[in-house]
């Protein structure tokens, strides 16, 4: 036989063309694209259905941890399970560096959680949150060598904010080492300002977590990411970009000719604030908080208007799970008396695809090509990835979601295969579904089925971004 696997009768699609073609895989790697092939030990049969490259995640969050507040709901085996059950095949976690401690060294704690535990291929971005001389000299030159090439860097959050010198620091550190820099642009002394005043008015339930950090608290933070990019001649990426005010900073940015880089996710074309009033300004309002938050229907519009203009390259779903109920240890008790000890995250690794498949090409706002380079041609090559992952085609890992597009399905917690105990999309109707995830041409998930196994996700050592220099 000249093949292991041929998927016949399907028609592929890539970030730029459309066809009728069977795929032939050998030894992992796709090896023909052909009109009709025969001689395989294994054909699986794709008619009525559309033959995609397996979702590449760029923004996930497993294992991280908790600085005393509770548990990550998914480490790499539930979180990257969830993953391959979604059309997910490549995920880009992050490796973050405690205050005090070398990054190597939190590298190196990654690993050991995830070698031998992961469903599917995954490669580390490095979250700094102490650019000390030696990190930004030695540190971080070695490990961009080793195959770390991405950044992540907060302006907010106690554990990890950096004030603007340091900001211009890793910038500058990044440009020489030509690793992309993604930037969590909300505004730190902005956020703890409003919390306060929200909290001593007693407004501490979880809608008012939107409130301690509305747009202009992003759109403050995100132009001065993008000032302090100028200044220092680097691309960047901003990431979980929520709504119009922060995506008309970008664009303005990216017509004066800057290189900035802007992601969007599910959270913010699915989801607005008014969720987090839960049923009544009730406690579920939790489950939908995460950062930046939810905005509105207006802004969805605005989010829609930047992918359709090219303000976007990259779909991801930020996932970052907390138990919302659970037993003892899970839940922190604390999150009940204000929305500050709420963990800020959502999971959503499984549903990115449906979300954007179903409100973006089913309802006529992007091609299904669009769709292709959202969901993972762009995160290939935003993160050097490409061209070994990220499209269908001779040489191509054989990672490939087939995917029903006229299935029709109501997301709920029943088909999740994450650790959290709830999806913040519950009840939303889809239409188009992944129906079968092939890793490297093993087939790993099958109807909401797990047939690969853990163990099968290799870690992927990346090239540096084309996107960075
Ligand atoms: N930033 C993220 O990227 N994910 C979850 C929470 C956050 O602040
Ligand atoms: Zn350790
Ligand atoms: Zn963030
Ligand atoms: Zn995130």
């Amino acid at each position: 036989t000249d093949f292991d696997v041929i998927i016949r009768g399907g028609t592929v699609v890539t970030a730029t063309d459309t066809m009728r073609a069977d795929v032939g895989i050998r030894a992992g790697k796709i090896v023909s694209l052909s009109d009709k092939l025969t001689g395989a030990a294994k054909t699986i049969d794709a008619s009525g259905l559309l033959v995609m490259p397996g979702g590449i995640d760029s923004h996930v969050h497993l294992a991280q941890p908790a600085f005393g507040g509770p548990a990550m709901a998914d480490g790499f085996e539930t979180g990257t399970r969830s993953a391959i059950a979604g059309g997910t095949t490549t995920v880009i976690p992050f490796a973050l560096q405690p205050r005090g401690t070398s990054l190597r060294h939190a590298v190196t704690d990654y690993h050991r959680e995830a070698d031998g535990q992961s469903f599917c291929d995954y490669g580390f971005h490095l979250i700094i949150s102490d650019p000390t001389a030696s990190v930004l000299s030695q540190e971080l030159p070695a490990l961009v060598d080793d195959g770390y090439t991405s950044f992540k860097v907060f302006m907010t959050y106690d554990d990890l904010v950096l004030n603007d010198r340091q900001l211009l620091d890793v910038f500058s550190c990044a440009r020489d080492c030509k690793a992309l820099v993604m930037v969590h642009c909300e505004g730190y002394d902005a956020i703890k300002f409003m919390t306060e005043r929200l909290e001593s008015a007693g407004k501490t339930a979880p809608y008012y977590h939107a409130l301690s950090r509305p747009e202009s608290v992003e759109r403050e933070a995100t132009h001065r990411a993008i000032s302090h990019a100028e200044l220092t001649d680097v691309p960047i990426m901003v990431v979980h970009v929520s709504g119009r005010e922060p995506m008309e900073q970008i664009r303005w940015a990216q017509n004066k000719g800057l290189k900035i880089y802007a992601e969007t996710c599910p959270q913010y074309v699915a989801l607005t604030a008014d969720d987090l009033k839960g049923l009544n300004m009730d406690e579920s309002g939790g489950k939908y908080i995460c950062s930046p938050p939810p905005r509105d229907e207006q802004s969805w519009d605005a989010i829609w208007s930047g992918i359709q203009t090219g303000v976007f390259q990259t779909f991801s779903s930020d996932h970052c799970p907390f138990y919302y109920e659970g037993s003892e240890g899970k839940l922190n008790p604390k999150a009940r008396t204000s929305f500050r000890w709420v963990p800020n995250g959502i999971p959503g690794v499984e549903t990115r695809l449906q979300i954007l498949y179903s409100k973006g090409v089913v309802e006529g706002r992007i091609s299904v090509n669009e769709f292709v380079a959202l969901t993972s041609t762009n995160h290939a090559k935003m993160y050097g990835l490409y061209p070994q992952k990220g499209s269908i085609g001779p040489g191509f890992d054989a990672d490939i979601v087939l995917w029903d597009p006229s299935r029709r399905e109501v997301i709920s917690q029943s088909l999740m295969h994450h650790g959290a105990d709830y999806t913040p999309y519950e009840g939303m109707a889809v239409v188009g579904w992944p129906v079968m995830t092939l890793l490297r041409g093993k087939v790993v998930a099958e109807d909401g089925r797990i047939t690969g196994e853990k163990g099968d996700g290799q870690f992927l050592k990346r090239s540096l971004s084309p996107f960075a220099a």
